[in-house]
């Protein structure tokens, strides 16, 4: 198969579409494709020489008449010159807003130079559920999604949503978000478990950007709950606007001793398998990656039964799914599962078992046939 060279156009930051972006792009790399990062600043996970990858940082020059950026039209400009001075066979926009109208822009600005790139746009949820569905996006959300060469979405529900909300004439192909099992570990870093809970107490977890749509407090009120039964300790990864409320109410019901919020952190895989729960009560979750990264590190998942997470774990079995806001019925769940040693370490195998279905080996393959497919036209 021919190696081709990618343009991948993403959210440098901790979201999950940056980090989904980013982990394919490295493996297509290590494949021999050659991959070109696009953003407007260092991708989280890409702060090292490897082979094959290349990052080009979108400038947009100050002009004191902006009092808004144009980074569309910077970005816009960036892959064209990308396309251009590199050959790129193929642009993948991860996230639609905007970097699916931009891809779009260039592509049209390519053909004026003779080289028609395909665009292949990746759905990843928020862009759809929350943001995009705004007047003020939708029209050019819509027409960059019936214009661009390829568009897939991270699940079943996703692809819904958007049938739902938008007129798309165009065909969504379903590619699951995927991970890489082999980078997570099932037995934890006694040392971190041990610093995190010293009297050997069961450690829930929950990482992400802490917007509302996390729903944070329901996370809080549900440990609130546990610990009254379960000795525990719940550590918050990550950060964003509700982070300072969380801490508030942390205070209010008298629980900082057994409550961390450690902030962002890049390794995730080191972290994940101290914890014995992982918990996203979420309002909407197209997919949940960061419940996948959980599961590969064989800890069972508390969440709700909300757009593609039900595609994703196993109610029963890989943790549970309650309705959104039901956060009493998630802290019986929770405790459900850790009361009993022997049911807690048949939920732990089955969620390992169940991340090895949206292992990379298994999706990657399908990545790479769509980008011979358009590169061959
Ligand atoms: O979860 C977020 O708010 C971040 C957002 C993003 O675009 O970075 O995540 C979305 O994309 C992820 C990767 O495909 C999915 O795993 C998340 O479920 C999805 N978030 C929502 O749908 C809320």
């Amino acid at each position: 198969m021919k190696k081709l060279k990618i343009g991948i156009v993403l959210y440098p930051t901790f979201g999950g579409s940056g980090v989904l972006a980013t982990e394919l792009g490295l493996s297509l790399a290590k494949k021999g494709h050659q991959i070109h990062f696009i953003s407007y600043n260092q991708p989280a996970r890409l702060d090292n020489y490897i082979e094959n990858v290349f990052y080009h940082e979108v400038l947009i020059p100050a002009y004191p008449l902006f009092e808004f950026a144009p980074y569309e039209v910077a970005l816009t400009s960036k892959l064209v010159n990308v396309t251009l001075n590199e050959g790129l066979d193929i642009i993948h926009a991860h996230y639609a807003i905007p970097h699916a109208s931009a891809a779009y822009m260039a592509k049209q600005i390519l053909l004026t130079h003779g080289i028609n790139v395909p665009i292949v746009c990746t759905l990843h949820g928020t862009d759809i559920t929350l943001v995009g569905r705004d007047s003020s996006y939708k029209p050019v959300i819509t027409f960059a999604i019936n214009h661009s060469d390829a568009v897939t979405a991270v699940s079943e529900s996703l692809k819904n949503d958007t049938l739902r909300h938008f007129e798309i004439k165009k065909e969504i192909q379903v590619i699951y978000n995927f991970i890489d099992n082999s980078k997570y570990k099932y037995n934890p870093d006694e040392c971190i478990k041990k610093r995190i809970a010293p009297g050997g107490e069961k450690l829930i977890m929950h990482m992400s950007n802490f917007r509302p749509v996390k729903r944070i407090p329901d996370i809080i009120k549900a440990f609130h709950i546990i610990r009254k039964t379960i000795p525990s300790k719940l550590t918050m990864i990550g950060d964003g606007p509700e982070r300072q409320a969380a801490e508030d109410l942390v205070q209010q019901l008298g629980i900082q001793d057994h409550v961390s919020f450690i902030g962002k952190i890049k390794s995730a895989e080191l972290v994940l398998p101290c914890a014995d729960l992982f918990m996203l009560p979420s309002d909407s979750e197209s997919f949940g990656l960061s419940s996948l990264e959980a599961m590969a590190s064989g800890v069972p998942v508390i969440s709700t039964n909300a757009g593609g997470v039900p595609e994703v774990m196993v109610h029963g079995k890989t943790g549970f799914l309650s309705e959104v806001g039901d956060f009493e019925d998630m802290a019986k769940n929770a405790i459900y599962i850790l009361e009993d040693e022997k049911r807690f370490e048949e939920f732990k195998k089955a969620a390992r078992e169940q991340a090895l279905k949206f292992d990379i080996t298994n999706i990657l393959p399908q990545y790479e046939e769509l980008y011979h497919r358009l590169a061959s036209k």
